[in-house]
């Protein structure tokens, strides 16, 4: 067998890229990777599996998504955790997560946004609209949701160029939310039987309820470990994971992170950790990280501190609650899902106490020193929530540093003064 690196132009043509600027966007993660990653001391082998994957991300996993809808079947884009991947799986279809976390294409972006728009939703209209995104164009049907204002408009905009189904999500949480949401989850069902062909059934349910779960187990053991101190793995090195388990194959990437969670937790019990005992340990809350977005992590560790927990969407708002398994029958099912999708603390709902009991109760079992609120600026919902974030930090009396920043590189200079000062203080 040949090692020659696969040549995936072709494929990326066939997708309708635009090979120049591509090129541009893989020269500029490379380079970003090796310089978050690769310096860091003392990882865990099983990391290796990430270093891998990203090394791929728009080869290998591309060309798997490529071949399955060969054979006639399905991907759905999500960018939001409301999306329920069980739904979307138990079609026979493949879910992947689009959120974008590098700036692109800006010029043309800010033609059609307004300039004050958040990072996200700028970045994942530039990928469209720079023709760079793969995962994108392998999306038969991108599923978007009525969280924020700026992303619903946005979707509008996104649906005169692609094929966009936007799901309907309460703002609150009442018992006549809760059975609103649980219709909408019955519209998407009805939506992916159309797109799909295929009908779902309880079986297929069933078995795509488990596997999800599965993954979230696995994440939530690696997330445990890091209650100990010395930490055995990163911030950086859990937080790609997490971004990871949005578009990797679920079954390999369960098993690749249950591996690693067996040697996180041996070197809990062998003492060994990724930075000295006693490193300042920090929960990051807020708005969620996509991939190429390592800054605050970076700064963090490469300050000293160490990032134990993240409460956000490409954290434990991710994996820490399960979707119940044994519901009796397809209906039971299906609303044990919408439930425990609905019980998500995103900043978009109101009120959202839930958050704030959650940061709480995780800046205790993971013993952090402070807290780091991360919002993206002109993101509204995260950056005035923080004001209850700081007080009951505050309250609590837990060290707190706010954030609002963006996907440029320009501010890291001061953010790391910052960072540097916070963790000195504590
Ligand atoms: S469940 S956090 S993934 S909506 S940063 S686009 S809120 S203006 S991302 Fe999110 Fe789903 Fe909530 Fe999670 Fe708007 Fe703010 Fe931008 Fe945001």
């Amino acid at each position: 067998m040949s090692d020659a690196p696969v040549d995936y132009r072709p494929m990326w043509t066939e997708l309708g890229l635009d090979l120049e600027a591509h090129d541009a966007l893989l020269g500029a993660v490379g380079p970003m990777y090796a310089n978050a990653y690769m310096a860091q001391e003392g990882r865990p082998e099983g990391t290796g599996y990430f270093d891998f994957v990203m090394s791929e991300i728009h080869g290998l996993r591309i060309k798997e998504l490529d071949d399955f809808r060969k054979a006639g079947n399905k991907v759905v884009g999500t960018f939001c955790l409301y999306v329920p991947e069980e739904i979307v799986r138990a079609h026979g279809a493949q879910c992947v997560g689009l959120c974008a976390g590098a700036e692109f294409a800006y010029d043309e972006v800010e033609r059609i946004l307004p300039r004050n728009t958040c990072s996200l939703i700028k970045s994942f209209m530039g990928f469209k609209l720079g023709k760079v995104c793969p995962y994108m164009e392998e999306s038969d049907l991108v599923i978007g949701e009525a969280t924020c204002d700026g992303k619903k408009k946005a979707y509008e905009l996104l649906g005169e160029l692609h094929n966009v189904h936007v799901m309907e999500l309460p703002q609150m949480k009442r018992e006549r939310d809760k059975e609103f949401w649980r219709a909408e989850v019955r519209d998407l069902i009805s939506k992916l039987e159309e797109l799909t062909g295929n009908t779902m059934t309880e079986e297929t349910l069933r078995s795509a309820i488990k596997e999800v779960n599965d993954k979230r187990r696995a994440l939530q053991r690696v997330w445990k470990t890091r209650k100990a101190d010395p930490v055995p793995i990163s911030g950086k090195d859990a937080l790609l994971a997490t971004q990871i388990a949005f578009y990797d194959d679920v079954p390999r990437f369960t098993q690749m992170v249950n591996n690693l969670a067996d040697e996180v937790e041996q070197r809990v019990a062998d003492g060994v950790g990724v930075a000295p005992k006693g490193a300042k340990r920090v929960l990051v809350t807020g708005a969620p990280m996509s991939i190429p977005n390592w800054k605050i992590h970076d700064i963090v560790e490469t300050s000293g501190g160490v990032i134990v927990s993240e409460e956000m969407c490409t954290g434990s708002r991710y994996y820490d609650k399960l979707v119940d398994e044994d519901g009796a029958t397809m209906d039971e099912l299906i609303d044990g899902i919408a439930d425990k999708y609905l019980d998500i603390n995103c900043a978009c709902f109101t009120p959202n106490e839930g958050r704030m009991e959650d940061i709480l109760a995780m800046a205790k079992d993971w013993n952090v020193d402070g807290i780091l609120h991360y919002s993206l600026q002109f993101c509204g919902p995260y950056q005035i929530e923080a004001t209850q974030v700081e007080r009951v930090a505050k309250d609590a009396g837990i060290p707190i540093l706010k954030i609002d920043t963006d996907y440029s590189m320009e501010d890291v200079g001061q953010l790391s003064t910052r960072v540097e000062a916070f963790l000195e203080m504590l």
